[in-house]
């Protein structure tokens, strides 16, 4: 007897990132999926982007975390609408917890919506989640050889920051080295060295981005689903 478990797993997670991307794409939020491993600076990266946003992109938050409502109380504390999902033991989100979590947000008063996932360089990878872009943030303190060890988060980004500049020369980071593993797994991803620390690059982020929302907003009919 033939049973495809995982396949069909996934098929249903597609089904619904599917539908989960017609609600976005029908209210006009364009959405980006945040991927790291714990610490890199997600939520550094979400707060150094939403306070430079122009005042008609509307931000909207949601953080995905095992447990506590430590991000999502950050993120509220500026005033940005969020909802917080504890996944409990789970290592990723998946399309049906963002179906939840979208029905306690406001959507129609959001332009931009960040999810920041669960910290982990693996399993995010694998679910799809409904949004428009996935950007992976590594950081200096992890290791220039990141890239080759986990191939398959770098393989699945539409962009790559690599935050914590400001700590590159205290850990030796290669990032000639960093971008070559990238490179192999995925040629001419769009490539940003920041520091929320101290603002450098930030803006050459926020610039593609706003340009990734702009010709959303001009075209909603871009069928990739992430
Ligand atoms: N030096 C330096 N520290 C940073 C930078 N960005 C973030 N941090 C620090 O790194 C730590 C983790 O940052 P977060 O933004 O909470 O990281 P995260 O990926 O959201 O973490 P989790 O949600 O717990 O997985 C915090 O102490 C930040 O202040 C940076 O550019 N430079
Ligand atoms: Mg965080």
């Amino acid at each position: 007897m033939k049973i495809p478990v995982v396949k069909n797993i996934l098929n249903a997670n597609d089904q619904i990132a599917a539908d989960n991307r017609a609600t976005f794409d029908e209210l006009g939020v364009f959405v980006v999926n945040v991927m790291a491993s714990p610490g890199a600076g997600k939520t550094s990266v979400i707060l150094a982007t939403t306070e430079r946003l122009p005042k008609d992109v509307r931000p909207g938050v949601i953080e995905g975390d095992l447990a506590s409502r430590i991000d999502a109380d950050t993120i509220a504390a500026r005033n940005i609408p969020v909802v917080q999902i504890n996944t409990g033991s789970g290592c990723h989100l998946d399309a049906p917890m963002i179906r939840g979590a979208i029905l306690n947000l406001p959507l129609d008063a959001i332009d931009l919506l960040f999810i920041e996932n669960v910290g982990n360089l693996v399993c995010p990878a694998e679910f799809k989640l409904g949004a428009n872009l996935a950007v992976v943030v590594a950081s200096a303190p992890e290791g220039h050889d990141k890239s080759y060890k986990y191939p398959g988060i770098f393989a699945a980004a539409d962009a790559v920051i690599l935050n914590k500049a400001d700590l590159l020369q205290v850990f030796e980071f290669d990032i000639e080295y960093f971008r070559r593993g990238i490179e192999m797994v995925n040629p001419n991803v769009p490539f940003f060295p920041i520091s929320c620390r101290t603002g450098a690059g930030v803006d050459a982020w926020l610039a593609w981005l706003l340009e990734k929302q702009k010709s959303f907003a001009e075209d909603r009919n871009q069928s990739v689903i992430v």
